[in-house]
C-alpha cells in the first residue's frame, strides 16, 4: 500500500522535484524525538524553490503520511486527503510546517489554518521558515493544540529548529483534543453520552439567548430533540446573548471563531443555528468556522425528508426543499456537495440540486402542480365522505396524537399508526374510523374507567355530568367517527414547509371540528397550545376547537388546576394509560354541537 501521498499544488511539479519531494516522504522520523532535522531542512529548501509552504503529516511511527504542498488555508479538511482507512484512530499526528516566504511570520498560524491544523488532531506543530536566520540560528516554534481557551494552539515553545527537533514528543503531554470520531468532551451543557450513537453526525449548536433562563432552556431543548429526530447527536452549545438593537446582530466573528474551536474540540462535523440564516450569512459563517452550518428550517426539512414515507409525503417534501434551497444556491456549492449523508444533504439528492437554477425552478414548477392535483384528489376523496363525521387530531409534535388515534380506534398491538417518541414521528395523514358508543369498540371502556377512574380525577370540567344526551335512533351521532392524525406542528415552522403540507393541513381543517392534543407532562404546554393556535388562525381553521390535555399519568395534579384555569373546558386523558379515555368517547358524541345548537363551544384562551 502506498503509505504517503504528495497533494496540494502538484500541477507543474517538474520530474526532479517531485523526486525530491517523494525522497521527504519517504524519510522516517524518530520515535523518541520531534523529528528529523535533516528532512526538515531539505523540507526547507524544496519550500524555498517552489516558493510555496510545505505541511508534512507524520503519523505515530514516524512515517510521512501526507505532504501537502500550498497554504494549509486552502487545503480543506486533510484528514480526508490522508491516505489509509484507520485514518481517524489512534494515529497520534505530528504536523511539520516549512513556510514558503522567510519574511511572512511563520511561528503562529493563522485563524483558519490553526482550524485545519486542529482537524487533523495532531500530538504537536512544528512550524518553520525555509531559511536560517542570521548566525546560523533557524528559528521554529512547538505547538500543542489547547483543549480550552480561545487560542486554539498553544506556543510550548520557541527556539532554534534543531533543539525543538531533539524534544521528546512524549514529554509533551498527550493530545489534548479528541479526535474527530471519538467520544465527546465532559462538561458541555447539552448532556452528552459519553458514547454517542454509532455513525451518528456529531452536532455542535449555535444558539441566541434572550436572557429569559426558562424559556432559553426550552428552546435549546426542542433544538436538541431535533438534532436527535435528524439521527444526530448534540455535541456542545455555543451561545451568544442576542443584542438588544432594532436589528439584532447575529453571532459575531469572535463567537464564531469560538464555535469552530469548540467544534474541533469536540468532533462535531455540523454546525446547527437556532435562528433562520439567510444565504449570505449561511455562507460567511460556513467561511468562518470551516464547516457545514445549517439552520433549525434545514434541520426540520431534512427530518421530514427522512420521515417522508407516502409518496404524497415525498413529494411534499422535496417542494419544501428545493424551495427552500433555491434561493441558497449561489455559494453555497461547497456544502449542498458534501458527500456522505448527514443533516442538510438527504431528500431530491445532490445531482438535482448541481443543477442550475432554471432546472430546479422547472422542478418546482411541476411538483407544485403534483401537489396542486394531490389536493384535488383530497377533495374528491373528501367529497365522497360527506355525511359522515370527520374529527381532526391537530396539535404540537410528539403530544400523543397517534397514540390518541389507535387508542380510540381499538388499534391492536402492531396495527396502529406509528406512535414515538420522536418529533414529527408521523407525516402522512391517517383516517380510522372509531365507534364512540360503549360497545363493539375493541379495547374501549378499559378497567381503569370501569373502576371509575375519570370520577376518581375528578374530572367534571363542562359541569354538564356524563348522563347521555338522548339520541334519536338513527341519528348521526351513532354514526361512527372519523378521525383523522395528521402531522405535528412546531413553534416557526419553515413557511416553505407550511405552503408545501397545506393541502395535508387543509385534509385536517376541512373536518367538522379539530381536537388539539397538548402534553401537559411539558412544562411549555401552554406556549406549544398558543403556537398551535396561531398556526391553525394562520390557515383560516374557523372550526370548533376542544383542547385534550393528554398524558395525564405523567403530570403533576398541579399541572391539571392550572390547565383548568388556563383552559376552560379541557378534557383529560392519557392516550397509553387509558385514562378518561371513555369520557372523551362520551363527550365526543355531543361534541361538536349541530350548527345552531346551543353551548359555547369550548375553545382555549388565546
Ligand atoms: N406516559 C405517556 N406517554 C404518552 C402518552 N401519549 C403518548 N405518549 C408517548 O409520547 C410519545 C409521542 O407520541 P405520539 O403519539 O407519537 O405523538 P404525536 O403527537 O403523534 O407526535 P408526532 O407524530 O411526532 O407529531 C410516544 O413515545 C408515546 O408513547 C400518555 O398519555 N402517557
Ligand atoms: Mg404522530
Amino acid at each position: 500500500m502506498k503509505q504517503s501521498v504528495v497533494a496540494g499544488r502538484t500541477a507543474g511539479l517538474r520530474p526532479a522535484e517531485r523526486r525530491r519531494l517523494d525522497q521527504i516522504c519517504h524519510r522516517r522520523h524518530p520515535a523518541d524525538a520531534v523529528a528529523d532535522l535533516l528532512t526538515l531542512q531539505r523540507l526547507g529548501s524544496e519550500a524555498e524553490r517552489l516558493e510555496e509552504p510545505l505541511t508534512l503529516v507524520v503519523d505515530g511511527r514516524g512515517l510521512c503520511r501526507l505532504l501537502w504542498i500550498g497554504d494549509l488555508e486552502a487545503s480543506g479538511r486533510l484528514l480526508e486527503k490522508l491516505p489509509g482507512s484507520s485514518r481517524r484512530q489512534g494515529s497520534d499526528l505530528r504536523l511539520f510546517t516549512c513556510c514558503g516566504s522567510a519574511r511572512q511570520p511563520p511561528l503562529r498560524p493563522g485563524a483558519r489554518e490553526a482550524l485545519v491544523g486542529l482537524d487533523l488532531a495532531p500530538r504537536l506543530w512544528l512550524r518553520f521558515p525555509p531559511q536560517a536566520g542570521m548566525g546560523g540560528r533557524w528559528p521554529a516554534a512547538l505547538l500543542t493544540p489547547q483543549p480550552s481557551g480561545e487560542e486554539a494552539w498553544q506556543q510550548e515553545q520557541q527556539g532554534d529548529l534543531r533543539d525543538l527537533c531533539d524534544r521528546d514528543p512524549n514529554a509533551l503531554g498527550e493530545p489534548a483534543v479528541a479526535p474527530a470520531a471519538s467520544g465527546a468532551s465532559s462538561g458541555s451543557p447539552v448532556g452528552a453520552p459519553a458514547r454517542p450513537a454509532a455513525g451518528a453526525e456529531r452536532v455542535l449548536l449555535l444558539v441566541l439567548t434572550s436572557g429569559v433562563a426558562s424559556r432559553d432552556g426550552r428552546r435549546l431543548a426542542e433544538l436538541e430533540g431535533l438534532v436527535r429526530s435528524a439521527g444526530a447527536e448534540p455535541v456542545g452549545v455555543v451561545g451568544q446573548r442576542r443584542s438588544s438593537g432594532a436589528t439584532p446582530v447575529l453571532w459575531g466573528e469572535g463567537k464564531l471563531r469560538e464555535a469552530a474551536l469548540e467544534a474541533r474540540r469536540l468532533g462535531a462535523s455540523l454546525v446547527v443555528t437556532d435562528r433562520e440564516l439567510t444565504p449570505v450569512q449561511a455562507r460567511n459563517m460556513e467561511r468562518t468556522v470551516d464547516l457545514p452550518v445549517s439552520d433549525r428550517s434545514e434541520l426540520i426539512l431534512d427530518i421530514f425528508a427522512q420521515r417522508a414515507a407516502s409518496a404524497a409525503g415525498r413529494l411534499q417534501v422535496e417542494l419544501a426543499q428545493l424551495r427552500y434551497r433555491l434561493p441558497r444556491l449561489s455559494g453555497r456549492g461547497l456544502s449542498l456537495s458534501r458527500q456522505g449523508g448527514g443533516i442538510g444533504t438527504r431528500g431530491p439528492g445532490e445531482t438535482q440540486l448541481e443543477k442550475d437554477r432554471r432546472a430546479i425552478a422547472r422542478r418546482i414548477e411541476r411538483l407544485q402542480r403534483d401537489v396542486r392535483e394531490l389536493g384535488e384528489h383530497r377533495a374528491r376523496l373528501r367529497q365522497g365522505r360527506r355525511g359522515q363525521r370527520r374529527l381532526a387530531l391537530v396539535g404540537y409534535t410528539n403530544a400523543g396524537k397517534s397514540s390518541l388515534l389507535n387508542a380510540l380506534s381499538g388499534a391492536r398491538e402492531g396495527e396502529g399508526v406509528l406512535a414515538e417518541n420522536r418529533l414529527f414521528a408521523t407525516l402522512d395523514p391517517t383516517t380510522r374510523r372509531v365507534r364512540l358508543s360503549g360497545s363493539g369498540e375493541g379495547r374501549g371502556g378499559t378497567s381503569a374507567e370501569a373502576a371509575g377512574g375519570e370520577a376518581s380525577l375528578g374530572l367534571d370540567p363542562l359541569g354538564e355530568g356524563w348522563a347521555e344526551a338522548p339520541m334519536a335512533p338513527g341519528s348521526e351521532r351513532e354514526q361512527p367517527l372519523l378521525l383523522t392524525d395528521t402531522v405535528g406542528f412546531l413553534d416557526d415552522l419553515p413557511p416553505p414547509l407550511v405552503e408545501a403540507f397545506r393541502s395535508t393541513l387543509e385534509e385536517a381543517l376541512e373536518a367538522d371540528g379539530l381536537l388539539l392534543v397538548v402534553d401537559l407532562s411539558d412544562p411549555a404546554w401552554p406556549e406549544q397550545l398558543q403556537s398551535v393556535n396561531v398556526l391553525l388562525d394562520q390557515l383560516g381553521a374557523t372550526l370548533p376547537r376542544q383542547v385534550i390535555g393528554n398524558q395525564i399519568d405523567r403530570c403533576p395534579a398541579s399541572e391539571l388546576d392550572r390547565a383548568e384555569a388556563l383552559v376552560p373546558g379541557i378534557l383529560f386523558i392519557s392516550a397509553t394509560a387509558d385514562l378518561g379515555l371513555q369520557n372523551l368517547r362520551r363527550h365526543l358524541r355531543r361534541w361538536p354541537p349541530a350548527s345552531g345548537a346551543d353551548g359555547p363551544v369550548p375553545t382555549s384562551k388565546r
